[in-house]
């Protein structure tokens, strides 16, 4: 398996991590940002949003880092993507509200702050609200979807890595942050994450 991707992206790191966790046999090639590379017809065929990550599993092309984690989960029988649908009905929505709501803060913030630029008011106080949604979360449950870890954790886990480092004030989130740092414990997560 190939992982079309830069190292430095949120996203590519998210299947990274999985792919450490279930000691899978990959190699990474570097696309995106500062390798210029993603306009390409080539690489378009692949991944029609010109985005990274992109997965090459044989003649499977995939795109979009969540789909990339269901199928790479799955293809292992994976416990960190059971096969009762109950079960995955508790990991998709944390998987799906990353992107539909905390993914416009973060990257907004990750942009400013990687400028050098001030963050709004507004923007800090729309990442407090969402690191606090997570926080009641996981006050509530171990890991997001439960009693154990998942790709839901492992969805989250680079994308609030980052978040938690911002230049922001933040609620003492403790419970956020002590799921952060069994994450970052992790060899994987130091491996490909922290790294
Ligand atoms: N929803 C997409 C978002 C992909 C995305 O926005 N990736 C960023 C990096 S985190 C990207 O490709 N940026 C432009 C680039 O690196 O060329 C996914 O989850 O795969």
């Amino acid at each position: 398996m190939k992982v079309l991707g830069r190292k430095t992206s949120g996203n590519v790191q998210k299947v990274l991590f999985l792919l450490e966790e279930l000691g899978s046999d990959y190699t990474r090639e570097d696309y995106g940002r500062q390798f210029g590379n993603t306009a390409t017809e080539d690489y378009l065929a692949i991944n029609p949003a010109g985005k990274v990550p992109s997965l090459v599993d044989g003649e499977l092309r995939l795109w979009e880092s969540n789909t990339i984690l269901r199928y790479l989960a799955a293809k292992a029988g994976s416990p960190l993507y059971p096969d009762d649908l109950a079960a995955r009905a508790h990991i998709e929505p944390w998987m799906d509200w990353l992107l539909a709501s905390l993914n416009d803060t973060y990257v907004t913030i990750f942009k400013l702050s990687k400028a050098g630029d001030p963050v709004p008011e507004a923007n800090g106080k729309a990442l407090a609200e969402a690191l606090t949604l997570l926080d009641g979360r996981l006050a509530a449950s171990p890991w997001l979807a439960g009693p154990e870890m998942t790709i839901a954790d492992i969805c989250l886990a680079p994308i609030v890595h980052r978040c938690l480092g911002f230049p922001v004030e933040l609620p003492a989130l403790p419970a956020l942050r002590a799921w952060h740092e069994k994450l970052a414990a992790r060899p994987a997560f130091q491996k490909v994450v922290a790294a």
